[in-house]
């Protein structure tokens, strides 16, 4: 933890990347492990175009499940201590794989979106793309005005990421002096993928989780144990 402080004080251009493990604290469910997200399905099963269109509804209903979910959490002392470290670098990065919008809330700046945003709809047909927080939703699956269904705002596996989004994050990860990995398993790809660029050209990884995941082997410091003390302590 000392040597993780000394890194993170002595940078001047951070880089984070959050997963679902963030916003566990704000009582957001996280994809894997026991806890399993929704009934008996697996994300990989509903978070795909094909689900999508196979049942719309039943992608729907998970969303909203989801939705009326986050809409109760509040931000963590984990979110907010990012927002103080913003305050504090001339250069500083937060890219998250979360889609919601707790980062928003606390507070921060600059956020590079990997996967969309579970508060934006987008029109299948009119490809209009429009914020809603209602939460539920009144009808599922809802329409736009043109009549066209509507899809959620995220990314899908097999999608590609926004336009522009992939350049700016390895931008920000080649430019990191420090590199923060928190709450995530790192077994989606290409967000799994930033710690090894951010290697390549010398910054120090630092990783937040409760256990061992799949990029342990690579960081530089591993902490063990909740985002939500541990960063408040970190950047102390
Ligand atoms: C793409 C949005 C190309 C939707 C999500 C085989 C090998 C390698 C890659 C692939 C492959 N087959 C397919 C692929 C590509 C695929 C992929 O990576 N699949 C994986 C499953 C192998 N990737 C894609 O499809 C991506 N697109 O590659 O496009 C392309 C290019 C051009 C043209 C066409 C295509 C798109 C991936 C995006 C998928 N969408 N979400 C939604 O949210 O509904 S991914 C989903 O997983 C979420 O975004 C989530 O954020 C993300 C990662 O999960 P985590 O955040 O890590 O969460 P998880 O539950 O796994 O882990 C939580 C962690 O927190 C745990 O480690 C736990 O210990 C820790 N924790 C818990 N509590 C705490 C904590 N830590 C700290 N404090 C706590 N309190
Ligand atoms: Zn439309």
């Amino acid at each position: 933890m000392e040597q993780a402080r000394e890194w993170i004080q002595n940078a001047s251009s951070v880089a984070v990347l959050t997963g679902a493990g963030i916003s566990a604290e704000s009582g957001v469910p996280i994809f894997r492990g026991d806890q399993g997200l929704w009934r008996e399905y697996k994300p990989e099963d509903l978070a795909t175009p094909e689900a999508f269109m196979r049942d719309p509804r039943l992608v729907w209903e998970w969303y909203d499940w989801r939705r009326q979910v986050i809409a109760k959490a509040e931000p963590n002392p984990g979110h907010r201590a990012l927002v103080e470290l913003e305050c504090r670098k001339r250069r500083f990065n937060l890219i998250t794989q979360n889609v919601d919008g707790l980062h928003d809330r606390a507070g921060s700046g600059r956020i590079l979106k990997l996967h969309g945003d579970i508060w934006r709809l987008r029109c299948l047909e009119c490809r209009a793309d429009w914020p809603d927080r209602r939460a539920p939703l009144p009808k599922l699956p809802p329409h736009c005005r043109c009549g066209g269904l509507a899809r959620p705002g995220v990314v899908w596996f097999g999608e590609p990421l926004p336009d522009g989004m992939w350049l700016e994050a390895e931008h920000a990860a080649s430019d990191a002096e420090v590199l923060l990995v928190i709450g995530t398993s790192a077994v989606v790809y290409p967000a799994a993928s930033l710690a090894g660029i951010a290697r390549r050209t010398k910054a120090r990884i630092i990783e937040i989780n409760m256990e061992e995941t799949a990029i342990s082997h690579e960081v530089d410091c591993s902490l063990r144990g909740p985002a939500g003390e541990i960063l408040p302590r970190l950047i102390a």
